[in-house]
């Protein structure tokens, strides 16, 4: 359906008939696209700033990738127009996501960070001071408020820092706008809006940004409606409006959640500003996504480095006679008697000598801080300097009083006339009766970590696929009235009366979007507990994109720390080849420690190698422990990834409890949990010491006790696998001098954490013993999908594990 000459526009798949009326308001009156003097001139100065920019940047730095925006300069005036109309409409920040093309033409003229600041990132010789490893220009972030020159109303503009990986970013935006709204008490997205930026074949190619669009309408989740822009390249060079509409790209993604596609020639300045206009309008008056379509051709290559003629000789032979559309814009304008064209010429001179000057300031630095590049600053969290206050994490423990208190919480019902399901009740009686018996299980653990947080002001957001019940049935943090539909309670925001909200939220059937989300709003604010929590531990694979290029070096590319939550159920229970690992394994390769060097252990070793470390990778053994390094994530003062491998079948084990002993003042996250048992009465006469982590540690104890073995097998805990606790093994190894060292896990040998603990382990010990293994064997598959073979498995390991002669002949 063409409206005006160079827009087409697509939306008869909503089905909501106000909205399609009001999308037929906006193109078919006659007389729509009437611009006054005064807006012509901004558009053509804007159209002036992108084009020359991009000019400047080819002169000046001819061989360098820059990823140009030729072709499509009218993106500048596109961004910058849906920010005046957002601002104007009460919008007061804007958080962005962008590809390659264009990006350093953004943050020059959209987000205007200063050009000397850009342009010294050309220079070679250019120094890298902060920490970390730092990324290519065109990737980095940037956080800048300024006051809007057409509204005269302070606006925040922030890009988000991202990969090369296309459309990654995207629902890392949306998890930070939401955070954004969330903090400023925004419920409806009147203030707080995201754009996202794409490239016509990432659009259509990227399966991410299906799962960033589909979380657009789901509560916990919506950002209240997203301006879309897709720089649209792929079709060539055309001016032919139908052409626009034919591009089946950007079509089929929006029309899956009924968002309106504005086509429009990328040639035709006024008709992109006018688009852009009611794009940014519907957003206000709908809150729901938009998507504009500019139909664009690329002038260059793919970058300035590329060759096109080699593939598209005919097309490019085209584009170099097409006309720049600054230029075309400019002689409209003149002809038209809208400027003339000394003030045209003028314009451009007054941007170029800008570039100059700026490029003259620009050889004065000589050092890249990436802290200039940070896309959410953390105001008041750190020293000046960017360090933590303190390098002391204070007691992660809580009072008798307290832990009674929550405790209760957990174990009813806050609200009157509430009828909960028979079998709920007994869940919450049993409850009631361990916090008598001032126990916890791991499901009551959490619960008096999240409900301390919440108490002490910390908003604690747990997000993930059926995370209110809890995959396994253990959790319920949302209570359903069996007699009224849809009625809920989340007792978890009955803890006190000034606590910080709880957020427990079921997400879409997603991974990669959703991780991405949640990692977006934990950057937003260092006060709050992020967690995600998959459905079982394998799943995190399709989200591997966020994991590699965000979670793991996030901080090494772009300074800003992380303190996302990762609960990941893992444990070999006879399930198969999948549900049964988290892949411990790959997250411990990514960790940045030395397996061969020994550290110098300090008093404050321990909180130093975690504030040096990229994340951290734990896995409890029980409840206790698991509150303690919740609670530890954020006591801490500074902020880095925690990833937990969650137990499965030891959520009801009766051994897996822990003491209110375990939680109060003075009590700790224990590293490394060493056994207490009979070795420690004659140290000497201990043959071996198991180190293990997780669960298999209670198939190791029951089997010690059957072979009677408790006072000559030492069985040590290692609950923080990364950062590695030298410190702790050392000392475990130290008291039971004759004795040989056993890794023993549940999972195969290529798999789980044997090829990372035992490098370290021998440094640790100087290489004065051989670390042995007791384990499953290689493996291609996480598991077997025989139960029988599984429990073979596990008997021979353990059978291992307990021959004190079973490594003899590899002596
Ligand atoms: C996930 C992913 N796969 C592949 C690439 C390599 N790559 C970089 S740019 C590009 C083409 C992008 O095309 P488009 O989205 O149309 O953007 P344009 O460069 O045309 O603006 C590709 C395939 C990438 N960066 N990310
Ligand atoms: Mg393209």
């Amino acid at each position: 359906m063409a409206y005006c000459q160079h827009i087409g526009v697509e939306f008869m798949f909503i089905n909501d008939l106000d909205q399609c009326q009001w999308i037929r308001e906006k193109f078919e009156k006659p007389g729509v696209m009437q611009f006054t003097l005064e807006e012509k001139r901004t558009l053509l100065a804007r159209m002036v700033r992108s084009t020359r920019f991009e000019e400047f940047l080819q002169r000046k730095w001819s061989s360098e990738k820059r990823f140009g925006l030729e072709g499509c300069e009218s993106l500048i005036p596109a961004l910058k127009t849906i920010i005046d109309k957002s601002s104007e409409k009460g919008v007061e920040n804007i958080v962005m996501g962008m590809p390659h093309r264009g990006r350093l033409n953004v943050l020059a003229n959209v987000i205007r960070k200063e050009l000397e600041q850009i342009f010294c990132q050309f220079d070679s010789k250019l120094e890298a001071a902060d920490e970390g490893s730092g990324d290519v220009k065109y990737h980095l972030g940037m956080y800048h408020r300024r006051i809007n020159r057409v509204t005269d109303r302070n606006i925040t503009l922030s890009l988000m820092a991202n990969p090369s990986h296309l459309e990654a970013v995207d629902p890392v935006v949306q998890g930070k706008t939401k955070a954004e709204q969330f903090y400023c008490g925004d419920t409806e997205g009147h203030k707080v809006m995201s754009i996202l930026m794409h490239g016509d074949a990432a659009f259509a190619g990227q399966g991410v940004v299906y799962e960033t669009f589909h979380l657009s309408d789901l509560p916990s989740y919506s950002t209240h409606g997203t301006v879309h822009v897709v720089v649209n390249n792929q079709i060539g060079f055309t001016t032919d409006p139908r052409m626009a509409r034919s591009s089946p790209y950007p079509t089929d993604v929006a029309r899956v959640v009924n968002a309106p596609i504005f086509h429009v020639n990328a040639d035709d300045p006024e008709a992109v500003v006018y688009v852009c206009n009611v794009a940014a309008e519907w957003r206000a008056t709908f809150h729901k996504d938009v998507v504009v379509d500019l139909v664009c051709y690329r002038r260059l290559g793919h970058n300035e480095m590329d060759e096109p003629m080699f593939t598209q000789p005919l097309m490019y032979k085209q584009i170099k006679k097409q006309k720049g559309v600054m230029q075309k814009y400019g002689e409209k304008l003149i002809a038209e008697g809208a400027v003339s064209r000394q003030e045209y010429e003028e314009e451009i001179a007054k941007y170029d000598k800008i570039c100059e000057e700026a490029h003259v300031r620009s050889k004065d630095e000589k050092i890249l801080h990436i802290k200039h590049w940070l896309d959410s600053p953390w105001p008041g969290f750190f020293n000046l300097d960017g360090q933590p206050k303190s390098l002391t994490c204070p007691t992660t423990g809580l009072t008798e009083e307290e832990l009674i208190h929550i405790g209760q919480v957990a174990s009813s019902v806050p609200v009157e006339d509430f009828t909960i399901h028979g079998g709920l009740s007994r869940i919450l009686k049993a409850r009631g009766e361990m916090i008598k018996n001032r126990t916890v299980d791991w499901a009551l653990g959490e619960y008096m970590a999240f409900g301390s947080l919440l108490k002490e002001g910390i908003h604690v957001r747990l997000s993930g696929q059926d995370v209110e019940r809890g995959t396994f049935s253990h959790r319920h943090h949302v209570l359903h009235d069996q007699n009224v539909d849809k009625r809920v309670c989340i007792p978890m925001n009955h803890v006190a009366p000034n606590q910080a909200p709880y957020t427990v939220c079921n997400s879409s059937l997603s991974e990669y979007g959703v991780l991405g989300f949640e990692l977006g709003f934990a950057m937003a604010s260092p006060n709050a507990l992020v967690l995600w929590e998959a459905q079982f531990g394998d799943f995190h694979n399709t989200a591997q994109c966020i994991i590699d290029q965000f979670i793991c070096p996030g901080q090494a590319k772009w300074v800003r720390q992380n303190g996302i939550v990762l609960l990941l159920p893992h444990g070999m229970e006879g399930m198969g080849p999948e549900h049964s690992s988290a892949r411990p394994e790959r997250f411990l390769q990514m960790c940045n420690d030395d397996p061969d060097m020994l550290p110098s252990i300090t008093d404050d070793f321990a909180i130093r190698q975690l504030h040096d470390c990229n994340w951290i990778v734990v896995n409890c053994s029980n409840p206790g422990n698991f509150f303690h390094v919740l609670r530890r994530q954020i006591l801490a003062p500074f902020r880095k990834p925690l990833i937990v491998f969650t137990p499965k079948s030891l959520l009801r084990h009766p051994d897996a409890r822990s003491n209110f002993d375990e939680m109060l003042p003075g009590t700790e996250f224990q590293r490394l949990i060493p056994d207490s048992g009979p070795v420690t009465q004659n140290p000497a006469g201990v043959k071996r010491i198991v180190f293990c982590t997780g669960k298999v540690y209670y198939e190791l104890t029951k089997e010690r006790k059957a072979h009677g073995m408790e006072d000559m097998v030492a069985i040590a805990r290692m609950e923080q696998l990364s950062p590695f606790p030298f410190d702790l093994v050392k000392a475990e190894s130290k008291k039971y001098p004759n004795a040989d060292l056993v890794w023993c896990q549940e999972e195969h040998k290529n798999q789980g954490y044997y090829d990372y603990v035992k490098p370290r382990m021998r440094t640790t010990i100087e290489r004065a013993k051989p670390v042995w293994y007791a384990g499953r064997p290689p493996a291609a598959a996480p598991a077997t999908g025989n139960k029988k073979a599984h429990l073979v498995e596990l008997k021979n390991f353990l059978d291992t594990a307990f021959d004190l002669d079973a490594f003899k002949d590899q002596m």
